[in-house]
């Protein structure tokens, strides 16, 4: 037992040396460099990362963790891209596969609906036939529906895919898309951006500097994205280092990723089924260092459906402040073999985040904090 008089040293324990240097910069706020960065991937010392990782998290978010009260909804996994990381995409023609009417969309984000849900992240296959139009008459049917929720929704990989069928730009697809009722961009489909990981992974998406154009121009017309990347399949320390300093370099011109989420891989059911799935102390590593590097995007989220709950709660300690939602219905991680729940209630978020020792704050989109009556949430769960 800790005697009242134990000596509580206030300087961190740093075994690795190499990290001495980093601690100097992250304790006088400087920004780290892509070297900084590869050494910490080379670093076993997860205690001195997270350490260093929490003050920066600490500094930007005090103990509050942030989660919202959301529903994903994949309208078709109907995709031509076939990338070799990806369970969830099916070629059209395979019995499997599915593509929902309009109508059932429009169904579909109605169960469980109730004014607790402020956020639809919607996504789906690069589908061969959906139109750019079938697309905008979506969300503006969801819009037309649920007016007050917030429509999170087409990565940067599927708009430029919608904009090549349309045989219009990528800034003209995202003026559309916004007036049809987008809000917001998700995160997904960043991956890594070496072009030499993607040749595998990914082949025939979107390369690494089409997704940051697409980003920045959906910022420059006034849409914020998230921004994500994944790892624990066939990238380097170099490749991780070199996706993280090229969206730090596009959020300091544009200001518009608002949260970084890292993703691991899960190669059950892909065609990379081979490679191990990461390991507890990458995931960490992960976030402590995505903390640390992207200094100028506000928000770290440990998405626990992807992580699982409890390395979700860890990661509160390494760097994260955000556990993502509810999510409700969940589908890219569980083809891939994602043995978490599909969706959690309210209360078991605020279960997880008050056991990390945090405090839950329920947010929307924008990190605005959400003010609930009890009535208002007991219809969702
Ligand atoms: O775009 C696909 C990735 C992404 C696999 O913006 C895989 O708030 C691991 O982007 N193993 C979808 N990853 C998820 C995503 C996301 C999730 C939660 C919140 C937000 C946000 C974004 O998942 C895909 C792709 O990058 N992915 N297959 C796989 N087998």
């Amino acid at each position: 037992m800790i005697s009242p008089t134990h000596n509580i040293s206030k300087q961190p324990v740093i075994e690795d040396r190499r990290l001495k240097a980093i601690y100097e910069k992250v304790e006088a706020a400087e920004r780290l460099s892509y070297d900084d960065s590869v050494t910490m991937y080379r670093s076993g010392d997860i205690l001195a990362l997270g350490y260093m990782a929490n003050l920066v998290r600490e500094r930007k978010h005090g103990d509050t963790t942030y989660f919202n009260v959301n529903r994903h909804i994949n309208p078709t996994d109907v995709c031509v891209a076939s990338c070799r990381l990806c369970a969830f995409g099916k070629k059209a023609k395979d019995p499997k596969a599915y593509t929902m009417s309009l109508e059932q969309v429009w169904e579909v984000a109605g169960k469980g609906y109730a004014e607790a849900v402020t956020e639809f992240h919607v996504v789906g296959g690069l589908h061969p036939e959906l139109s750019l139009d079938w697309f905008c008459q979506m969300i503006a049917g969801l819009k037309e529906r649920y007016a007050g929720v917030h429509l999170k929704a087409f990565t940067m990989v599927e708009v430029a895919f919608l904009a090549k069928r349309a045989k219009i730009s990528i800034r003209e697809t995202l003026e559309k898309l916004k007036s049809a009722g987008v809000d917001s961009l998700p995160g997904g489909g960043a991956e890594i951006f070496s072009e030499r990981v993607r040749r595998i992974i990914c082949d025939h998406k979107i390369d690494g500097s089409e997704w940051l154009e697409t980003a920045r121009t959906a910022h420059q017309i006034g849409l914020k994205s998230n921004c994500t990347v994944l790892y624990g399949h066939l990238e380097t320390p170099e490749d991780l280092s070199d996706h993280l300093v090229k969206l730090r370099a596009v959020q300091d011109e544009t200001g518009g990723f608002v949260t970084h989420i890292p993703l691991a891989f899960h190669p059950d059911n892909t065609a990379l089924s081979h490679l191990p799935k990461t390991s507890g102390f990458e995931d960490l590593k992960q976030i402590a260092i995505s903390r640390l590097m992207l200094d100028n995007i506000p928000h770290i989220k440990a998405y626990w459906i992807m992580l699982t709950p409890g390395m979700a709660q860890i990661a509160q300690r390494f760097g994260a402040n955000d556990i993502d939602g509810t999510v409700v219905e969940e589908k890219i991680y569980h083809d891939a073999g994602a043995t978490t729940a599909q969706h959690f209630r309210r209360k078991d978020l605020l279960r997880l985040i008050r056991e990390a020792g945090r405090e839950p704050v329920e947010r929307d989109t924008a990190y605005r904090p959400v003010t609930r009556t009890e009535s208002a949430f007991t219809v969702l769960v």
